[in-house]
């Protein structure tokens, strides 16, 4: 559908392709470590975004019934310097087979209507009229979701109706559009009047994974699209990659009805992104002082982003997977090695010895809240140790080949790249009154408008490296 609507994304996916196919002839094995060369490729995210906590509950029902589940909460309204009135999470499989089974993701936005900054009384007044007044999703599609959630499927038919008329909902919709109003929001915010100056939603961006986005930026760009003017999060750099990175390029206009007459609308757009490495608590705090740390050097020299970024970064985070990992700052699952047993076997009685002190060591640096054999991080999450704790030590078992290490991919966004996603395809800034308080939204006011737990991405992950400790240690005992 989306191929159809937006002829570019179309290019774009062959432009990804392609680089997908070059980075694997180059590198082989090593360009998969991330993730199978066919589920990247097959990879997606897009976005959508709606305008009351009731339309938010009824998508996190649609997309329950496709075994995706709320993961991050993201507040755009404080991560950029003008006007995106929204907050967010994003809808995906939880779990790591579901994930590489159906590796799509729909970062979700919902409008916060009651912002004093960005909205008066009598506009919220006049908006949440208007939200109310339409229908997002037929009630059919609501009672095949909630039918394929309680089942866990759907058969047959059911099911392929569930998919179509699902998919229908996030169609451009070529009703007519009430030029007053879309303009009294957008002077306001682009995204406000996206949201809320139309009467259904629609798919704005679909993101292919690429394996290399610096490669991809060079060959859209060769092609005549003009993109944004950098790659959004990490810098390019020759240590490990971490978390995201991201660029997209602005959509063309597109005609569209107005109540008084045809014109037109740009709010589509097209996003490519690679995947890294994903972070403990503690990397996720490092990542933040680095941004800090980025924005101070620039703000006293004046010099490129992506330039002081690669410095900083060379300054401050490990080069190698392993580093990360023994920092405490990557998010790895561990297994164990075909030829464990053999190895275990093949030990000096004196050498079994070290990896069980191991043990214990790293039982007791569970204990007072640090990895083992690294230095206390200083914001450890609540959970991240036990992991660690409850196993061997799992350096020595890497070290001694015994145990493997595998990186965990970051699933998730990066709330600075998405204000950046956001802005870089608005015509206007628009205007928000500083002077005015906002209202207070956390992930609690997120789960209570699904009716579902929103999960939290780095508890996540240790959830995945504590259940491969407990594998391993299985395995190996
Ligand atoms: C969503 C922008 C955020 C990303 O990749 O960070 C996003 C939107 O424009 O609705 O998709
Ligand atoms: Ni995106």
């Amino acid at each position: 559908m989306y191929g159809r609507e937006v002829p570019a994304y179309t290019t774009l996916l062959r432009v990804s392709a392609e680089v997908n196919a070059d980075v694997l002839a180059e590198r082989g094995a090593d360009a998969e470590r991330l993730g199978s060369i066919g589920r990247v490729t097959a990879e997606r995210h897009g976005a959508i975004r709606v305008g009351t906590p009731e339309e938010l509950r009824q998508v996190g029902r649609i997309f329950a019934g496709f075994g995706m589940h709320p993961v991050g909460f993201y507040d755009l309204r404080d991560a950029s310097a003008s006007s995106v009135p929204v907050v967010s999470t994003a809808f995906r499989p939880l779990d790591a087979g579901e994930l590489a089974r159906n590796p799509f993701r729909v970062f979700t936005s919902v409008l916060v209507t009651d912002d004093r900054r960005f909205f008066s009384a009598s506009l919220q007044e006049r908006l949440e009229t208007f939200l109310a007044r339409r229908q997002l999703f037929p009630p059919r599609v609501l009672e095949l979701a909630a039918r394929a959630e309680s089942d866990h499927g759907l058969g047959g038919s059911d099911a392929a109706e569930f998919v179509e008329a699902a998919t229908a909902c996030f169609a451009l919709s070529r009703e007519p559009i009430d030029r007053g109003w879309y303009d009294e929001l957008a002077r306001i915010s682009a995204v406000a009047a996206d949201i809320g100056g139309v009467s259904s939603t629609h798919i704005n961006h679909l993101t292919p994974r690429v394996l290399d986005i610096d490669e991809l930026y060079r060959r859209m760009t060769d092609l005549g699209v003009t993109m944004i003017d950098e790659i959004q999060g990490p810098p390019a750099w020759e240590g490990p990659d971490v978390l995201l990175r991201q660029t997209s390029f602005r959509a063309l206009a597109e005609p569209r009805g107005f109540t008084d007459g045809p014109g037109e609308l740009r709010v589509r757009f097209g996003e490519v992104e690679a995947r890294g490495i994903a972070l403990t608590a503690a990397g996720r705090s490092l990542y933040d002082e680095l941004l800090a740390e980025v924005d101070a050097r620039r703000a006293a020299s004046g010099r490129p982003r992506t330039e002081v970024a690669a410095e900083v970064w060379r300054e401050r985070l490990p080069a190698t997977e392993e580093d990360l990992d023994r920092r405490g700052l990557g998010a790895f699952t561990y297994r164990a090695a075909a030829d464990a047993p053999d190895r275990l076997r093949a030990l000096r009685a004196a050498d079994r010895e070290v990896l069980a002190r191991g043990a214990v060591r790293a039982e007791e640096a569970a204990r007072v809240g640090a990895t083992p054999s690294a230095p206390a991080p200083a914001a450890a999450a609540p959970g991240a140790l036990e992991a660690a704790g409850a196993g061997p030590d799992v350096h020595a078992l890497v070290a001694a080949g015994i145990a493997v290490r595998e990186p965990i991919v970051y699933e998730d966004f990066l709330p600075r790249s998405a204000a950046g996603i956001f802005q870089s395809n608005l015509t206007d800034a628009g205007q928000r009154d500083d002077a005015l308080t906002g209202t207070a939204r956390d992930v609690g006011w997120m789960s209570d408008a699904l009716g579902r737990d929103v999960a939290d991405p780095i508890v996540r992950n240790e959830e995945l490296t504590r259940a491969s400790l407990q594998a391993l240690t299985l395995e190996i005992s």
